[in-house]
């Protein structure tokens, strides 16, 4: 199938759906010049994993060498602005008020390109956080004020000296308990998924398209290569996010 009749069959699937989904991943930030997460450690991070250094036993062993790595992503991901993709979702969440996104990313371009309706399954790298949450969950630490903002070594939490962290998931972490049910919830209602810009690898977001596909519901997966995810789809759109989701919303308003 063409990718304009692609299109316009994923667009007269969304135009009809009261309840949209879309799980995003880091492919939607890539037009951003986010690097997707396992190209995360590229340069003087090449020798590592990504997936390697995103855990609380990496955190435990050297926490300096995880903190300075999350410094570098941050720099990386500070002066990114959304894309076109970004803006795309916002625009159809005007357009379809029960509209959710579930997304995977740790960047801040959802929130910015004006989407409100986010649920960020895996916390934000621009927040920090004391590694014990000594005074509640989560225990959010503002570096600027308590001027830690140290690029090479993890701060101490001023109240009770325990290393500071990034505010996000590590692998081996439990997702935040409300963050679950939120996403769950909003998947068990979804009437369509839209799967944008993940590989699918990592649990339990993975989960959610193919719960929503063994309910029969239409699964769609935005991204220029093959995913895990693929095979869950009713319908693969092979293109960049940040070209397909603009041309959906396009054809989506046409349609209104
Ligand atoms: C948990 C924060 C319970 C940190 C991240 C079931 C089966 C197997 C394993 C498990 C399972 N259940 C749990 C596990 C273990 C583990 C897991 O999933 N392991 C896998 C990897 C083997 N999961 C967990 O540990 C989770 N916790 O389940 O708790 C528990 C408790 C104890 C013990 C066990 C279980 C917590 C997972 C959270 C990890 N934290 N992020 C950080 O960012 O540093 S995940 C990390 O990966 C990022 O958030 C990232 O978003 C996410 C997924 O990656 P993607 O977004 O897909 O990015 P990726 O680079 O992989 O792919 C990019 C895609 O974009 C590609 O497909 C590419 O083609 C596409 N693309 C590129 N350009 C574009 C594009 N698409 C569109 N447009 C473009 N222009
Ligand atoms: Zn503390």
């Amino acid at each position: 199938m063409a990718a304009g009749e692609k299109l316009e069959q994923a667009a007269l699937r969304l135009r009809a759906s009261q309840r949209p989904v879309f799980l995003t991943g880091a492919g939607v930030s890539a037009e951003s010049g986010v690097p997707t997460f396992r190209d995360a450690a590229t340069g003087l991070w090449s020798k590592y994993e990504p997936t390697e250094l995103a855990t609380p036993q990496a955190f435990q062993r050297d926490p300096d060498l995880v903190w300075r790595f999350y410094q570098y992503r941050r720099q990386i991901a500070a002066p990114a602005k959304p894309n076109p993709g970004h803006y795309a979702l916002a625009e159809l969440e005007a357009l379809k008020p029960d509209l959710w996104i579930i997304t995977q990313n740790v960047d801040d371009l959802h929130e910015q390109s004006g989407s409100q309706h986010v649920i960020r399954l895996h916390g934000r790298l621009r927040d920090s956080r004391c590694s014990q949450n000594c005074k509640g969950d989560p225990t959010l630490i503002d570096l600027d004020k308590f001027r830690l903002n140290s690029p090479d070594t993890a701060p101490r939490c001023p109240y009770c000296s325990a290393r500071i962290r990034p505010d996000v998931v590590w692998f081996n972490e439990m997702l935040p308990l409300p963050v679950l049910e939120a996403a769950w919830s909003a998947i068990s209602k979804a009437d369509l998924v839209i799967i944008v810009g993940t590989s699918g690898m990592v649990h339990p977001a993975a989960d959610m398209p193919m719960d929503a596909r063994d309910r029969g519901v239409p699964v769609i997966e935005i991204n220029p290569q093959p995913s895990a995810l693929t095979p869950v789809a009713d319908l693969w759109i092979d293109q960049p996010s940040g070209v397909a989701l603009p041309e959906l919303a396009h054809r989506v308003t046409a349609l209104a």
